[in-house]
Protein backbone atom coordinates (compact mmCIF):
# COMPACT_ATOMS: atom_id res chain seq x y z
CA UNK A 1 0.00 0.00 0.00
CA UNK A 2 1.40 3.54 -0.39
CA UNK A 3 1.74 6.19 1.61
CA UNK A 4 -0.66 8.71 2.08
CA UNK A 5 0.49 12.30 1.57
CA UNK A 6 -1.41 15.57 2.96
CA UNK A 7 -0.94 18.90 1.71
CA UNK A 8 -2.31 21.77 3.29
CA UNK A 9 -0.96 25.32 4.01
CA UNK A 10 -0.32 25.07 7.20
CA UNK A 11 0.98 21.65 8.81
CA UNK A 12 0.65 21.18 12.01
CA UNK A 13 2.77 22.64 14.94
CA UNK A 14 5.31 20.59 16.82
CA UNK A 15 2.96 20.72 19.99
CA UNK A 16 -0.20 19.98 17.49
CA UNK A 17 1.86 16.52 15.82
CA UNK A 18 1.45 15.17 19.44
CA UNK A 19 -1.43 16.07 20.38
CA UNK A 20 -4.21 16.57 17.52
CA UNK A 21 -6.23 19.72 18.23
CA UNK A 22 -8.76 20.53 15.08
CA UNK A 23 -10.90 19.06 13.10
CA UNK A 24 -8.21 18.41 9.89
CA UNK A 25 -5.61 17.04 12.47
CA UNK A 26 -7.79 14.73 14.40
CA UNK A 27 -9.69 14.03 11.13
CA UNK A 28 -6.47 12.17 9.85
CA UNK A 29 -4.73 11.50 12.82
CA UNK A 30 -7.02 8.04 12.32
CA UNK A 31 -5.90 8.18 8.50
CA UNK A 32 -2.02 8.75 9.28
CA UNK A 33 -1.54 6.16 12.12
CA UNK A 34 -0.07 3.04 10.99
CA UNK A 35 0.53 3.88 7.52
CA UNK A 36 3.59 5.29 6.05
CA UNK A 37 2.57 9.08 5.69
CA UNK A 38 3.87 12.40 5.11
CA UNK A 39 2.26 16.21 5.75
CA UNK A 40 3.93 18.64 3.45
CA UNK A 41 3.00 22.46 3.64
CA UNK A 42 4.42 26.01 5.02
CA UNK A 43 6.50 26.31 8.02
CA UNK A 44 4.68 29.19 9.38
CA UNK A 45 8.26 30.72 9.19
CA UNK A 46 9.22 33.63 6.39
CA UNK A 47 13.31 33.61 4.76
CA UNK A 48 14.56 36.05 2.45
CA UNK A 49 13.96 35.72 -1.31
CA UNK A 50 16.08 33.25 -2.90
CA UNK A 51 16.56 32.02 -6.48
CA UNK A 52 16.64 28.42 -5.78
CA UNK A 53 13.82 25.87 -4.23
CA UNK A 54 14.44 25.55 -0.61
CA UNK A 55 14.90 21.78 0.23
CA UNK A 56 11.60 21.09 3.13
CA UNK A 57 12.56 20.79 6.27
CA UNK A 58 11.69 17.14 7.70
CA UNK A 59 10.95 16.09 11.14
CA UNK A 60 9.21 12.81 11.84
CA UNK A 61 7.16 12.18 14.88
CA UNK A 62 5.21 8.64 15.43
CA UNK A 63 5.96 7.87 11.85
CA UNK A 64 4.64 10.83 10.44
CA UNK A 65 7.19 12.51 8.48
CA UNK A 66 6.20 16.71 8.47
CA UNK A 67 8.10 18.31 5.58
CA UNK A 68 7.95 22.34 5.43
CA UNK A 69 9.27 24.77 3.34
CA UNK A 70 9.36 28.97 4.44
CA UNK A 71 7.78 31.48 2.10
CA UNK A 72 8.94 34.99 1.07
CA UNK A 73 7.76 37.86 2.76
CA UNK A 74 6.26 38.63 -0.34
CA UNK A 75 4.95 35.22 -1.21
CA UNK A 76 3.42 35.26 2.05
CA UNK A 77 1.46 38.57 1.11
CA UNK A 78 0.10 37.55 -2.32
CA UNK A 79 -0.53 34.15 -2.05
CA UNK A 80 -1.58 33.56 1.22
CA UNK A 81 -2.50 37.19 3.15
CA UNK A 82 -4.00 38.91 -0.17
CA UNK A 83 -5.46 36.14 -2.45
CA UNK A 84 -6.31 33.21 -0.06
CA UNK A 85 -7.24 35.23 2.58
CA UNK A 86 -8.34 38.49 1.55
CA UNK A 87 -9.92 37.14 -1.97
CA UNK A 88 -10.70 33.67 -1.94
CA UNK A 89 -12.31 33.55 1.83
CA UNK A 90 -14.68 36.47 1.50
CA UNK A 91 -15.82 35.21 -2.13
CA UNK A 92 -16.19 31.87 -1.15
CA UNK A 93 -18.52 33.02 2.10
CA UNK A 94 -20.20 34.83 -0.20
CA UNK A 95 -19.34 38.49 0.63
CA UNK A 96 -17.83 39.49 -2.83
CA UNK A 97 -18.02 43.51 -1.22
CA UNK A 98 -14.96 42.56 1.37
CA UNK A 99 -13.30 41.06 -2.16
CA UNK A 100 -9.66 42.84 -2.82
CA UNK A 101 -8.45 41.69 -6.39
CA UNK A 102 -5.12 42.41 -7.56
CA UNK A 103 -3.53 40.39 -10.76
CA UNK A 104 -0.35 40.04 -9.06
CA UNK A 105 -1.81 38.24 -6.10
CA UNK A 106 -3.16 36.01 -8.42
CA UNK A 107 0.56 35.26 -10.21
CA UNK A 108 1.66 35.09 -6.78
CA UNK A 109 -0.88 32.67 -5.63
CA UNK A 110 0.12 30.65 -9.42
CA UNK A 111 3.56 30.85 -8.28
CA UNK A 112 3.23 29.75 -4.03
CA UNK A 113 1.81 26.36 -5.87
CA UNK A 114 3.80 25.89 -8.55
CA UNK A 115 7.13 25.85 -5.77
CA UNK A 116 4.48 23.41 -3.82
CA UNK A 117 4.03 21.43 -6.78
CA UNK A 118 8.19 21.10 -7.16
CA UNK A 119 9.07 20.85 -3.89
CA UNK A 120 6.86 18.41 -3.30
CA UNK A 121 7.33 16.11 -6.38
CA UNK A 122 10.92 15.72 -4.84
CA UNK A 123 9.46 14.01 -1.99
CA UNK A 124 6.65 11.33 -4.06
CA UNK A 125 6.90 7.98 -4.50
CA UNK A 126 4.74 6.22 -7.63
CA UNK A 127 2.24 4.56 -5.54
CA UNK A 128 1.91 7.24 -3.41
CA UNK A 129 -1.65 8.76 -2.27
CA UNK A 130 -2.03 12.41 -2.48
CA UNK A 131 -4.51 14.83 -0.11
CA UNK A 132 -4.54 18.30 -0.72
CA UNK A 133 -6.58 20.69 1.42
CA UNK A 134 -8.71 23.90 1.25
CA UNK A 135 -8.44 27.38 -1.06
CA UNK A 136 -5.28 27.76 -0.55
CA UNK A 137 -4.29 24.73 -2.58
CA UNK A 138 -6.77 24.96 -5.63
CA UNK A 139 -4.20 24.91 -8.30
CA UNK A 140 -1.83 22.20 -6.68
CA UNK A 141 -3.13 18.92 -8.51
CA UNK A 142 -3.13 20.69 -11.47
CA UNK A 143 0.88 22.22 -11.26
CA UNK A 144 1.53 18.84 -9.76
CA UNK A 145 0.39 17.01 -13.37
CA UNK A 146 2.45 19.34 -15.10
CA UNK A 147 5.41 17.70 -13.52
CA UNK A 148 4.07 14.65 -14.88
CA UNK A 149 2.34 13.08 -12.02
CA UNK A 150 0.10 10.56 -12.33
CA UNK A 151 -0.38 9.49 -8.80
CA UNK A 152 -4.24 9.51 -7.54
CA UNK A 153 -4.90 12.96 -5.87
CA UNK A 154 -7.69 14.37 -4.26
CA UNK A 155 -8.66 17.88 -3.07
CA UNK A 156 -11.27 18.60 0.02
CA UNK A 157 -12.45 22.11 0.53
CA UNK A 158 -13.01 23.39 4.07
CA UNK A 159 -15.30 26.42 3.23
CA UNK A 160 -18.12 26.57 1.51
CA UNK A 161 -18.34 27.02 -2.20
CA UNK A 162 -20.54 29.30 -3.38
CA UNK A 163 -23.12 29.46 -6.40
CA UNK A 164 -21.43 30.19 -10.20
CA UNK A 165 -23.37 34.17 -10.13
CA UNK A 166 -21.20 34.71 -6.85
CA UNK A 167 -18.12 32.93 -7.90
CA UNK A 168 -17.68 34.20 -11.59
CA UNK A 169 -17.02 37.78 -9.66
CA UNK A 170 -13.55 36.28 -9.55
CA UNK A 171 -11.67 37.67 -12.85
CA UNK A 172 -10.60 33.57 -13.96
CA UNK A 173 -12.76 31.64 -11.78
CA UNK A 174 -13.33 29.61 -14.16
CA UNK A 175 -9.67 28.92 -14.59
CA UNK A 176 -9.29 28.23 -11.46
CA UNK A 177 -12.34 25.90 -11.57
CA UNK A 178 -10.60 24.01 -14.40
CA UNK A 179 -7.74 23.53 -12.73
CA UNK A 180 -9.69 21.13 -10.49
CA UNK A 181 -10.26 18.42 -13.29
CA UNK A 182 -6.69 17.81 -12.48
CA UNK A 183 -7.96 15.86 -8.78
CA UNK A 184 -9.30 12.18 -8.73
CA UNK A 185 -11.51 13.32 -6.33
CA UNK A 186 -13.06 17.00 -5.00
CA UNK A 187 -14.62 16.81 -1.81
CA UNK A 188 -17.22 19.30 -0.17
CA UNK A 189 -18.56 19.93 3.03
CA UNK A 190 -22.42 20.01 2.27
CA UNK A 191 -24.72 18.62 -0.62
CA UNK A 192 -25.24 22.62 -0.97
CA UNK A 193 -21.42 22.82 -2.07
CA UNK A 194 -21.53 19.91 -4.25
CA UNK A 195 -24.68 21.37 -5.95
CA UNK A 196 -22.90 25.27 -6.67
CA UNK A 197 -19.35 23.38 -7.34
CA UNK A 198 -21.11 20.71 -9.99
CA UNK A 199 -23.26 23.92 -11.43
CA UNK A 200 -19.63 26.23 -11.84
CA UNK A 201 -18.58 22.58 -13.62
CA UNK A 202 -20.99 22.80 -15.78
CA UNK A 203 -21.62 26.11 -16.84
CA UNK A 204 -17.84 26.44 -17.50
CA UNK A 205 -17.45 22.96 -19.17
CA UNK A 206 -15.49 21.50 -16.88
CA UNK A 207 -15.14 17.65 -16.05
CA UNK A 208 -14.88 17.07 -12.48
CA UNK A 209 -17.58 16.40 -10.08
CA UNK A 210 -17.58 17.36 -6.23
CA UNK A 211 -18.97 14.93 -3.37
CA UNK A 212 -20.03 15.70 -0.18
CA UNK A 213 -18.09 14.24 2.89
CA UNK A 214 -18.69 15.87 6.20
CA UNK A 215 -16.00 16.93 8.96
CA UNK A 216 -16.77 16.10 12.35
CA UNK A 217 -14.41 15.60 15.40
CA UNK A 218 -13.48 12.71 18.11
CA UNK A 219 -16.78 12.81 19.97
CA UNK A 220 -15.77 10.27 22.52
CA UNK A 221 -12.33 12.32 22.96
CA UNK A 222 -13.76 15.49 23.36
CA UNK A 223 -16.67 14.12 25.88
CA UNK A 224 -14.03 13.21 28.03
CA UNK A 225 -11.84 16.01 28.12
CA UNK A 226 -15.06 17.80 29.09
CA UNK A 227 -15.80 15.74 32.25
CA UNK A 228 -12.10 15.89 33.21
CA UNK A 229 -11.98 19.63 33.25
CA UNK A 230 -15.35 20.10 35.03
CA UNK A 231 -12.97 20.12 38.38
CA UNK A 232 -10.05 21.98 37.34
CA UNK A 233 -9.38 25.42 38.71
CA UNK A 234 -10.35 27.77 35.54
CA UNK A 235 -13.77 25.70 34.63
CA UNK A 236 -14.56 26.33 38.66
CA UNK A 237 -14.31 29.84 39.29
CA UNK A 238 -16.11 30.68 35.69
CA UNK A 239 -18.75 28.39 37.51
CA UNK A 240 -18.22 30.35 40.54
CA UNK A 241 -18.47 33.73 38.89
CA UNK A 242 -21.93 33.14 37.32
CA UNK A 243 -23.67 33.16 40.78
CA UNK A 244 -26.11 30.99 39.52
CA UNK A 245 -26.96 33.20 36.15
CA UNK A 246 -27.77 30.99 32.91
CA UNK A 247 -24.41 30.63 30.71
CA UNK A 248 -24.48 31.50 27.05
CA UNK A 249 -21.36 31.09 25.68
CA UNK A 250 -19.94 32.01 21.87
CA UNK A 251 -16.83 30.18 20.68
CA UNK A 252 -15.65 31.79 17.06
CA UNK A 253 -12.05 32.58 15.44
CA UNK A 254 -12.73 36.59 15.05
CA UNK A 255 -13.91 36.30 11.67
CA UNK A 256 -16.61 38.14 9.65
CA UNK A 257 -17.95 35.39 9.12
CA UNK A 258 -18.91 34.01 12.23
CA UNK A 259 -22.06 36.88 12.46
CA UNK A 260 -20.17 38.29 15.68
CA UNK A 261 -21.79 41.78 15.27
CA UNK A 262 -25.18 40.37 14.36
CA UNK A 263 -24.76 37.62 17.11
CA UNK A 264 -24.46 40.58 19.62
CA UNK A 265 -27.73 42.20 18.11
CA UNK A 266 -29.50 39.41 18.76
CA UNK A 267 -28.56 39.39 22.52
CA UNK A 268 -28.82 43.02 22.83
CA UNK A 269 -32.99 42.42 21.41
CA UNK A 270 -32.76 39.38 23.39
CA UNK A 271 -32.63 41.63 26.85
CA UNK A 272 -35.19 44.55 25.22
CA UNK A 273 -37.34 42.19 24.46
CA UNK A 274 -37.73 39.48 27.55
CA UNK A 275 -36.09 42.24 30.57
CA UNK A 276 -37.36 39.59 32.72
CA UNK A 277 -34.27 38.00 32.02
CA UNK A 278 -32.02 40.86 32.81
CA UNK A 279 -29.44 40.05 35.43
CA UNK A 280 -30.23 36.29 35.04
CA UNK A 281 -27.95 35.72 32.03
CA UNK A 282 -24.14 35.65 31.63
CA UNK A 283 -23.27 35.98 27.70
CA UNK A 284 -19.42 34.73 27.19
CA UNK A 285 -18.18 34.91 23.71
CA UNK A 286 -14.53 34.10 23.38
CA UNK A 287 -13.22 35.14 19.72
CA UNK A 288 -9.30 34.82 19.56
CA UNK A 289 -8.00 37.18 16.93
CA UNK A 290 -7.43 35.78 14.28
CA UNK A 291 -5.41 37.12 10.78
CA UNK A 292 -5.11 40.52 12.56
CA UNK A 293 -2.99 41.98 9.72
CA UNK A 294 -5.77 41.82 7.59
CA UNK A 295 -7.32 45.72 7.81
CA UNK A 296 -11.01 43.63 7.28
CA UNK A 297 -10.55 41.81 10.39
CA UNK A 298 -9.08 45.17 12.39
CA UNK A 299 -12.13 46.78 11.68
CA UNK A 300 -14.00 44.35 12.52
CA UNK A 301 -12.54 44.11 16.09
CA UNK A 302 -12.84 47.94 16.31
CA UNK A 303 -16.60 47.71 15.68
CA UNK A 304 -16.93 44.33 18.01
CA UNK A 305 -14.93 46.88 21.03
CA UNK A 306 -17.64 49.49 20.47
CA UNK A 307 -20.44 47.55 20.09
CA UNK A 308 -19.83 45.49 23.54
CA UNK A 309 -18.40 48.44 25.30
CA UNK A 310 -21.85 49.90 23.90
CA UNK A 311 -24.32 47.19 24.88
CA UNK A 312 -22.72 46.68 28.37
CA UNK A 313 -22.63 50.72 28.80
CA UNK A 314 -26.76 50.43 28.26
CA UNK A 315 -27.73 47.22 29.89
CA UNK A 316 -25.40 46.45 33.01
CA UNK A 317 -25.85 47.30 36.60
CA UNK A 318 -23.41 47.72 39.24
CA UNK A 319 -23.43 44.00 39.78
CA UNK A 320 -23.99 42.57 36.68
CA UNK A 321 -22.56 42.79 33.23
CA UNK A 322 -24.36 40.91 30.47
CA UNK A 323 -21.58 40.49 28.26
CA UNK A 324 -18.01 39.07 28.58
CA UNK A 325 -15.76 39.13 25.63
CA UNK A 326 -12.45 37.90 25.23
CA UNK A 327 -10.17 37.79 21.94
CA UNK A 328 -7.37 35.88 23.63
CA UNK A 329 -7.47 32.03 23.09
CA UNK A 330 -8.66 29.83 25.73
CA UNK A 331 -6.82 25.78 26.56
CA UNK A 332 -8.50 23.75 24.69
CA UNK A 333 -9.18 20.87 27.95
CA UNK A 334 -10.67 24.26 29.38
CA UNK A 335 -12.38 25.14 26.49
CA UNK A 336 -14.21 21.25 26.41
CA UNK A 337 -15.43 22.29 30.40
CA UNK A 338 -16.52 25.63 29.47
CA UNK A 339 -18.59 24.22 26.64
CA UNK A 340 -19.74 21.45 29.22
CA UNK A 341 -21.03 24.01 31.87
CA UNK A 342 -22.87 26.09 28.88
CA UNK A 343 -26.54 26.30 29.36
CA UNK A 344 -27.16 27.73 26.04
CA UNK A 345 -24.46 27.44 22.68
CA UNK A 346 -25.08 30.75 20.49
CA UNK A 347 -23.44 29.96 17.23
CA UNK A 348 -24.55 31.89 14.19
CA UNK A 349 -22.23 31.80 11.18
CA UNK A 350 -23.45 33.81 8.14
CA UNK A 351 -21.87 31.15 6.56
CA UNK A 352 -19.35 28.46 7.56
CA UNK A 353 -18.02 25.28 5.83
CA UNK A 354 -19.37 23.48 8.55
CA UNK A 355 -18.53 24.98 12.00
CA UNK A 356 -16.64 22.25 14.24
CA UNK A 357 -17.84 24.40 17.52
CA UNK A 358 -21.30 23.25 17.50
CA UNK A 359 -20.35 19.46 17.46
CA UNK A 360 -18.06 20.35 19.82
CA UNK A 361 -20.60 21.55 22.42
CA UNK A 362 -22.81 18.87 21.67
CA UNK A 363 -19.82 16.16 22.63
CA UNK A 364 -19.35 18.10 25.56
CA UNK A 365 -22.75 17.62 27.17
CA UNK A 366 -24.36 15.67 30.03
CA UNK A 367 -26.88 13.79 28.17
CA UNK A 368 -29.28 13.58 31.61
CA UNK A 369 -29.06 17.22 31.43
CA UNK A 370 -28.02 18.89 28.33
CA UNK A 371 -27.98 22.31 27.36
CA UNK A 372 -29.58 23.89 24.21
CA UNK A 373 -27.86 24.68 20.96
CA UNK A 374 -28.52 27.47 18.50
CA UNK A 375 -27.22 27.08 15.18
CA UNK A 376 -27.08 29.33 12.48
CA UNK A 377 -29.41 28.03 8.96
CA UNK A 378 -25.90 29.03 7.39
CA UNK A 379 -23.45 26.55 9.25
CA UNK A 380 -22.32 23.66 7.68
CA UNK A 381 -23.36 21.51 10.02
CA UNK A 382 -27.30 22.59 10.30
CA UNK A 383 -28.58 20.41 8.05
CA UNK A 384 -27.13 17.38 9.78
CA UNK A 385 -28.25 19.27 12.95
CA UNK A 386 -32.13 20.22 12.50
CA UNK A 387 -33.22 19.68 15.83
CA UNK A 388 -31.26 22.36 17.03
CA UNK A 389 -33.09 25.81 17.61
CA UNK A 390 -32.17 27.12 14.14
CA UNK A 391 -31.74 30.91 12.98
CA UNK A 392 -31.29 33.42 10.36
CA UNK A 393 -28.58 35.23 12.25
CA UNK A 394 -29.25 38.01 10.09
CA UNK A 395 -32.52 38.96 11.80
CA UNK A 396 -31.76 40.00 15.44
CA UNK A 397 -35.65 39.07 16.49
CA UNK A 398 -35.55 35.57 15.56
CA UNK A 399 -32.11 35.52 17.51
CA UNK A 400 -33.94 36.93 20.82
CA UNK A 401 -36.58 34.78 20.54
CA UNK A 402 -34.53 31.34 20.13
CA UNK A 403 -32.92 32.46 23.24
CA UNK A 404 -36.23 32.74 25.35
CA UNK A 405 -37.19 29.72 23.87
CA UNK A 406 -33.97 28.03 24.82
CA UNK A 407 -34.36 29.77 28.93
CA UNK A 408 -37.76 28.43 28.73
CA UNK A 409 -37.11 24.94 27.42
CA UNK A 410 -38.05 21.83 30.55
CA UNK A 411 -35.40 19.13 30.82
CA UNK A 412 -37.44 16.84 28.80
CA UNK A 413 -37.39 19.36 25.93
CA UNK A 414 -33.63 19.94 26.23
CA UNK A 415 -33.46 16.48 25.66
CA UNK A 416 -35.59 15.96 23.01
CA UNK A 417 -33.36 18.05 21.04
CA UNK A 418 -30.07 16.74 22.25
CA UNK A 419 -30.62 13.05 21.97
CA UNK A 420 -30.62 12.87 17.94
CA UNK A 421 -28.18 15.57 18.10
CA UNK A 422 -25.74 13.67 20.02
CA UNK A 423 -26.60 10.61 17.90
CA UNK A 424 -25.67 12.59 14.52
CA UNK A 425 -22.07 13.73 16.23
CA UNK A 426 -21.07 10.15 17.21
CA UNK A 427 -21.93 9.04 13.81
CA UNK A 428 -20.38 11.35 11.26
CA UNK A 429 -16.87 11.76 13.60
CA UNK A 430 -13.98 13.03 12.32
CA UNK A 431 -11.95 9.50 11.48
CA UNK A 432 -15.13 8.60 9.22
CA UNK A 433 -14.63 11.71 7.16
CA UNK A 434 -11.39 10.99 6.50
CA UNK A 435 -12.19 6.97 6.12
CA UNK A 436 -14.66 7.85 3.63
CA UNK A 437 -12.80 10.42 1.74
CA UNK A 438 -9.66 8.24 1.12
CA UNK A 439 -11.75 5.08 0.47
CA UNK A 440 -13.79 7.05 -2.28
CA UNK A 441 -9.98 8.46 -3.58
CA UNK A 442 -8.34 5.06 -3.60
CA UNK A 443 -11.57 3.06 -5.00
CA UNK A 444 -10.22 0.80 -7.60
CA UNK A 445 -6.54 1.38 -6.69
CA UNK A 446 -6.61 -2.23 -4.58
CA UNK A 447 -8.26 -4.38 -7.30
C1 LIG B 1 -12.64 25.93 9.01
C2 LIG B 1 -14.00 26.25 8.40
C3 LIG B 1 -14.82 24.01 9.14
C4 LIG B 1 -11.93 28.38 18.77
N1 LIG B 1 -11.58 29.23 19.75
C5 LIG B 1 -10.67 28.59 20.50
C6 LIG B 1 -10.47 27.33 19.96
N2 LIG B 1 -11.26 27.22 18.90
C7 LIG B 1 -11.36 26.00 18.07
C8 LIG B 1 -12.72 25.37 18.20
C9 LIG B 1 -12.79 24.54 16.92
C10 LIG B 1 -11.95 25.36 15.96
O1 LIG B 1 -11.20 26.30 16.72
C11 LIG B 1 -12.82 26.18 15.01
O2 LIG B 1 -13.34 25.31 14.05
P1 LIG B 1 -14.61 25.72 13.17
O3 LIG B 1 -14.97 24.54 12.38
O4 LIG B 1 -15.70 26.17 14.07
O5 LIG B 1 -14.16 26.97 12.30
P2 LIG B 1 -12.87 27.44 11.40
O6 LIG B 1 -11.69 27.71 12.24
O7 LIG B 1 -13.35 28.61 10.62
O8 LIG B 1 -12.54 26.18 10.42
C12 LIG B 1 -15.10 25.52 9.16
C13 LIG B 1 -13.39 23.71 9.58
O9 LIG B 1 -12.45 24.48 8.85
C14 LIG B 1 -13.05 22.23 9.40
O10 LIG B 1 -13.27 21.80 8.09
O11 LIG B 1 -15.72 23.38 10.02
O12 LIG B 1 -16.37 25.77 8.59
O13 LIG B 1 -14.26 27.66 8.42
O14 LIG B 1 -12.17 23.28 17.07
O15 LIG B 1 -12.79 24.61 19.37
N3 LIG B 1 -9.63 26.41 20.48
C15 LIG B 1 -8.94 26.78 21.60
N4 LIG B 1 -9.10 28.00 22.18
C16 LIG B 1 -9.93 28.94 21.68
O16 LIG B 1 -10.06 30.03 22.23
N5 LIG B 1 -8.11 25.90 22.17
Amino acid sequence: MGRLIIVSNRVPSPRERLQPAGGLTVGLRDAVRGNESLWFGWSGATTDERDDDPLPSLDVVEGVTYATIDLTARQLEGFYQNFSNGLLWPLCHYRVGLMTYRRSDWETYLEVNALFARVLVEQLQPDDVIWVHDYHLFPLGQALRDLGVTNRIGFFLHIPCPPWSLMRSLPGADLLLRDMEAYDLVGVQTQEDVENMNQSFSLCGIAARAQAFAIGIDPIEFHRQAIASADTPAVRRLVESLHGRTLILGVDRLDYSKGLPERFAGFEAFLERFPQYRGKVTFLQIAPVSRGDVPEYQALRRQLDEQVGRINGVHASYDWTPVRYMTSPVPRDTLAGFYREADIALITPLRDGMNLVAKEYVAAQDPDDPGMLILSHFAGAAPEMMDAVLVNPFDPDEIADALALAMEATRDERIARFTPLDVEVRRSTASVWARDFLKALKAGLDD
